[in-house]
């Protein structure tokens, strides 16, 4: 009996070995996210150690941000290779000095065999969007800050990769609620990690005005004291905002300030009577009505003030971009605004930058460089298309991160729907209104406001999973974008989220594994 015993044992544990090594992973059982635009699984796979040498050839920091990037979890110093070249046992990061057109700037290719990495690009920033992928590749304990008894493998693969649309980004409303510099940081970092370019900050609303602007110092220090609720409010110095400026660029990301106008401006129309039409300063606002603030658009001083604040927030943005809102201005006549806009605009031109606006911006003369932001009126969105503009298509129905998920959600809103995580995800920025073509389309964003939001847990919770599919619709081909298939994947990313310590929404459409 007990020599039956351990042949049974010894066969199990052969079987065991045997399935174990035929199973390495291969690269289309990853669950990569957003999906390549074109992966083929190699021979094998590649083990990442203490010995593997680093090798750069043109100039570009991605093997730095790299190394940094996974120390904590590996516990590798790596070195640079000696000579800058190695046979074996490298991770190879090359800008190619003659282009490929089809990677433009932010794609790249990633040859993944037993020896090495590499990856090519014609720029850094579609580098540092590889790097991206190689840490999906890697086990998900990569994401954790301390060493992990794990071996690094990455399976064997050869991928090329690059974005559907040049805009995809996401909106945090820093005015409704207040959020340090350290909570933007982390933000950043986890839309950098699903290959997201734009980090689109609300800098003013009727609650609060959030950037300091040094020749009208009563913004911040009158309008930035409060906050939704009656909170402590906050604001950004202009080191802060240069702080926050600087960190996203260095992960490929570019910020766009906006200063929301005509309407959506009680926190200025209280720090500075003048720009009031009856010259009387109105009391701090901590509820969460919209349409009842206007700037008072026929006085000379208003367009001082709005000259002052785009030549300040310009000088800080090197972004093309300066949002300036634009939307529910239901305290200002109609033929105020068309006016107010057009001279807006102008300022915003003056200052070197492009003006964006959300849809009802349209309703004014526009010059062909200013971009519209999709959020509510289909009119709108097709007017713009008239008159030659470019969209951000941000539909709120499926694209508002402040909506809740169910009726049971803590919290968010649902003005315009409930958006379960199959929602969010299945629909096209170029289908979803009829007659706005790719052509007109820039790209995609995904807002988050923040009337219900308080903490960087709160916004975790509206923004994981939901944000992860938005990246998807961004970068991802529309016929390799499938719910079915990506569903399985986003359940896969349980672990990631989990070692980046991710406060997520268990939708119960996905099977977390
Ligand atoms: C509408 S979307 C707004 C915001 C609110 C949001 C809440 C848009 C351009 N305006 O002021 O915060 O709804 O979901």
């Amino acid at each position: 009996m007990k020599k039956i015993k351990i042949s049974f044992f010894f066969i199990l544990t052969l079987l065991f070995t045997a399935c174990n090594n035929t199973s390495v992973e291969d690269v289309t059982q990853k669950s990569l996210i957003p999906i390549p635009v074109s992966m083929e699984a190699g021979e094998g796979a590649f083990d990442l150690t203490a010995y593997t040498q680093i090798v750069t050839k043109g100039e570009n920091s991605i093997s730095t941000y790299f190394k940094n990037l996974i120390a904590p979890a590996t516990g590798f110093d790596l070195k640079n290779a000696e000579g800058n070249a190695a046979e074996s046992n490298y991770v190879e990061f090359e800008i190619l000095k003659e282009k490929q057109e089809k990677l433009g700037k932010e794609g790249y290719e990633l040859i993944v065999d037993e020896k090495g990495i590499k990856l090519t690009a014609n720029e850094a920033e579609g580098l540092f969007r590889g790097v991206q992928t190689i840490r999906q590749l890697l086990p998900a304990d990569i994401e954790k800050t301390a060493k992990q008894a794990v071996k690094w493998t990455i399976p064997a693969c050869h991928i090329k990769d690059y974005p559907n649309y040049e805009h995809r980004g996401a909106m945090l409303d820093v005015s409704r609620h207040f959020f340090g510099v350290p909570d933007v940081k982390r933000f950043i970092d986890l839309i950098a990690a699903y290959k997201m370019n734009v980090l689109h900050l609300h800098l003013a609303d009727d609650q609060g005005w959030r950037i300091e602007i040094k020749s009208w110092p009563n913004l911040t220090k009158h309008g930035g004291k409060t906050a939704v609720g009656g909170g402590k409010g906050g604001f950004y110095t202009q080191e802060d905002y240069t702080e926050i400026v600087n960190y996203a660029k260095e992960r490929y990301i570019t910020i766009i300030p906006e200063i929301d106008m005509p309407g959506h401006t009680n926190a200025a129309l209280s720090s500075y009577p003048e720009l009031n039409c009856d010259g009387k300063a109105p009391e701090l606002y901590t509820g969460i009505e919209v349409g009842f603030s206007s700037l008072c658009v026929r006085k000379p001083i208003t367009y001082e003030f709005i000259d002052s604040v785009i030549r300040e927030v310009a000088a800080l943005t090197p972004g093309n971009y300066i949002h300036i809102g634009g939307d529910e201005s239901h305290a200002t006549k109609k033929e105020d605004y068309i006016y107010f806009i057009e001279k807006t605009q102008a300022i915003v031109n003056k200052y070197g930058k492009q003006m964006i606006g959300w849809d009802e911006i349209v309703t004014s003369n526009l010059t062909k460089n200013s971009v519209a932001q999709h959020w509510a009126t289909e009119k709108n969105a097709k007017s713009a298309v008239k008159q030659g503009l470019k969209i951000i298509m941000s539909p709120a129905k499926r694209a508002y991160l402040d909506m809740q998920y169910d009726s049971t959600s803590r919290i968010g809103l649902h003005w315009a729907a409930y958006v379960e995580v199959d929602s969010g995800y299945l629909w096209s920025p170029d289908t979803f209104v009829d007659s706005v073509p790719k052509a007109n389309i820039l790209g995609i964003e995904a807002p988050l406001w923040t009337e219900t939001v308080e903490n960087m847990d709160d916004i975790e919770y509206l923004v994981f999973p939901r944000l992860v599919g938005h990246a998807e619709i961004g970068w991802s081909p529309k016929d390799l974008r499938d719910w079915t298939t990506y569903k399985t994947r986003l359940g896969n990313h349980k672990d990631r989220f989990d070692a980046l310590g991710i406060n997520f929404y268990r939708s119960k459409l996905v099977d977390w594994k």
